[in-house]
């Protein structure tokens, strides 16, 4: 059986809008787990989400998942853009738009990372119900490296309406490895 390594503590949002979106979210896990670069931790339930930042498009399936790796962040990202491309995904024609599936890094160990390609945490994660909710699934009393406060109190100051986050009824069933 391979062993990965799992130094480093990342989670990585997921999401899709175009196409079966719960297929396209579970193939993108699958992808991550299948690099052989990461270990699934733990996943959060999975949403149906109203969309954000660009109103005119489908509702999103979004979820979160923490995982193990080695990998730097800069060679994490360029495995979760060849995921995505793998998956079809074109070069985004509208900014916050439709996509086939959306592989972010939200937080790699409490690291703060601002680079041109690169920003860790993900800049607008604490203001977005579709990434909060499902990271409190899996850890509430994570403190985000920058505000200081736990994703649960970022999660419950969310004072916009809009943002509706609805579990969905059938939960999808994943085998996670590891040591949570
Ligand atoms: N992703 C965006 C823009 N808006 N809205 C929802 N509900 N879910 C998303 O994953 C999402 C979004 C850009 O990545
Ligand atoms: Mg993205
Ligand atoms: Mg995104």
């Amino acid at each position: 059986m391979a062993v990965v390594k799992t130094d480093h503590a990342v989670y990585i949002s997921v999401g899709s809008n175009l196409g079966g979106k719960l297929d396209n979210c579970l193939k993108g896990i699958a992808g991550l787990v299948e690099s052989g670069q990461a270990l699934l931790l733990k996943t959060s339930r999975f949403y149906r989400t109203s969309p954000v930042d660009y109103a005119d498009q489908d509702w999103f399936v979004n979820a979160a998942v923490k995982i193990g790796t080695t990998l730097k962040p800069s060679d994490l990202l360029d495995e979760l853009i060849a995921i995505q491309q793998a998956m079809g995904r074109k070069a985004d024609t509208i900014r916050f738009g439709p996509r086939v599936l959306d592989l972010d890094i939200l937080l790699y160990d409490d690291r703060v990372i601002r680079t041109p390609r690169l920003e860790i945490p993900h800049p607008r994660m604490h203001k977005r119900a579709f990434v909060l909710r499902p990271i409190c699934d899996i850890d509430p009393t994570i403190i985000h490296p920058v505000l200081g406060q736990s994703l649960a109190d970022l999660l419950s100051r969310l004072d916009d309406d809009e943002q509706r986050v609805i579990a969905l009824e059938n939960q999808p069933i994943l085998l996670q490895g590891g040591i949570p």
